[in-house]
């Protein structure tokens, strides 16, 4: 009780000091309260999830006391999001809407949906022979299976394939994730994959006209990485990021290697941190991160999250990107590349199996087989 009375206090006295602002959030959809929502005065953030947790931040304005975070449930009555714990200290929170656009307030402080400064347009949909990973780079796509590349031309016919990816590597390896692509040269998270774990984790380079295996980083198995769903390169930082698809601990933190050495540099924890991470990209300075975290079974969306990665890279902070409700039918998200020269935004959708641990397990009705396609997306500036 003294924790929550403390809170409470610490609360109002750090929402009272928040300005109100007239301007409400443009890109804030209507419908479900679920997503990040962030006071700009305090830095303080409430993430409402779909399932009905919340996870609440507090920071201080000055940074003098630090952070207090805490966990409740929460569900939507009308305009008022309601907090399960009676004792909860933002159980008032209302929802107002300024200028069209959606504020969640307790009347002195104002918390904005964090939208995106970008607009994503679905503009083509492709068929594709793989169901883990997409990217691009000069024109050309390259498209993963879990155990198979192929490589399409801008007009996506098939112009290169190579279904023994694993030849060469020395670990015993089986899965490939989502890929990136530098230079050419395309970027593979591998590991042995079963029963929704992996082991034997490493990157490995291949080339990106005959698709076979030119070289591996080190291996290392001592980073705490439990599996790799995804791999993003980004060429500024010199860096290379693995994302793990596990639900625990180990899968809050992003796993990053030297791009020049191939040396483990450390992990980035990611605050707060998206459940079932399927794949990863670089775009303008940040990191987009897709997150198969609706379920198929009650037609839910699954997400697109963007990390801002600390200068330190030791923290990255997490909001909201998009929500697909706009694929063709709901299943499981995977992998996700941006074209910067055509403005493109690529994403990797599955649809039409039950997936059990990570694996696909039967259809759903009217399936007799997994489709798996590319979902291409004009961006605009908000
Ligand atoms: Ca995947
Ligand atoms: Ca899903």
């Amino acid at each position: 009780m003294n924790r929550m009375i403390l809170l409470g206090v610490l609360i109002l006295s750090l929402l009272s000091a928040a300005y109100k602002n007239a301007g409400g959030d443009a890109g804030a959809s209507a419908g479900s309260l679920a997503g990040v929502w962030k006071d700009r005065e305090t830095g303080s953030v409430i993430t409402l999830h779909e399932d009905g947790s919340a996870d609440i931040r507090i920071k201080s304005g000055s940074g003098a006391s630090g952070e207090l975070a805490f966990a409740v449930p929460w569900k939507q009555e009308g305009d008022i999001v309601v907090f399960s714990a009676p004792d909860a200290p933002l159980s008032d929170l209302r929802v107002e809407t300024i200028d069209g656009g959606e504020v969640l307030t307790d009347g002195t402080g104002n918390f904005h949906r964090e939208a995106s400064a970008l607009r994503y347009d679905l503009t083509q949909v492709h068929p594709v022979a793989g169901r883990q990973g997409v990217c691009t780079e000069n024109g050309y796509y390259w498209v993963s299976g879990s155990g198979t590349l192929v490589k399409y031309d801008s007009s996506w016919n098939l112009v290169a394939e190579n279904t023994e990816p694993f030849e060469g590597c020395t670990l015993e390896v089986n899965h490939i994730g989502d890929i990136d692509v530098y230079n050419n040269e395309l970027y593979l998270g591998v590991e042995y994959f079963m029963d929704g774990e992996g082991k034997n984790i490493q990157v490995a380079v291949y080339d990106g006209d005959t698709l076979a295996l030119k070289r591996v980083f080190p291996f290392r198995d001592d980073t705490g990485q439990m599996e790799c769903s995804g791999i993003a390169v980004d060429s500024d930082e010199r860096t290379v990021y693995m994302t793990s698809w596990i639900d625990d601990e180990s899968s809050e933190y992003l796993y990053m290697y030297d791009l020049d050495t191939g040396g483990y540099k450390g992990k980035l924890k990611m605050e707060p941190a998206p459940k079932w991470i399927q794949g990863i990209a670089c775009f303008d300075g940040n990191l987009y991160i897709t997150s198969d975290d609706g379920d198929a079974d009650d037609n839910e969306p699954d997400h697109m999250y963007r990390v801002v990665v600390s200068e330190n890279q030791e923290t990255g902070s997490v909001s909201l990107e998009k929500t697909f409700d706009d694929v063709t039918r709901q299943g499981e998200i995977e992998g996700l590349s941006f074209d910067d020269e055509r403005r493109q935004f690529l994403l990797l959708y599955n649809r039409g199996a039950k997936i059990k641990a990570g694996m696909p397990s039967g259809f759903y009705e009217g399936y007799s087989e997994e489709i798996h396609e590319v979902f291409v997306y004009d961006m605009e500036e908000n």
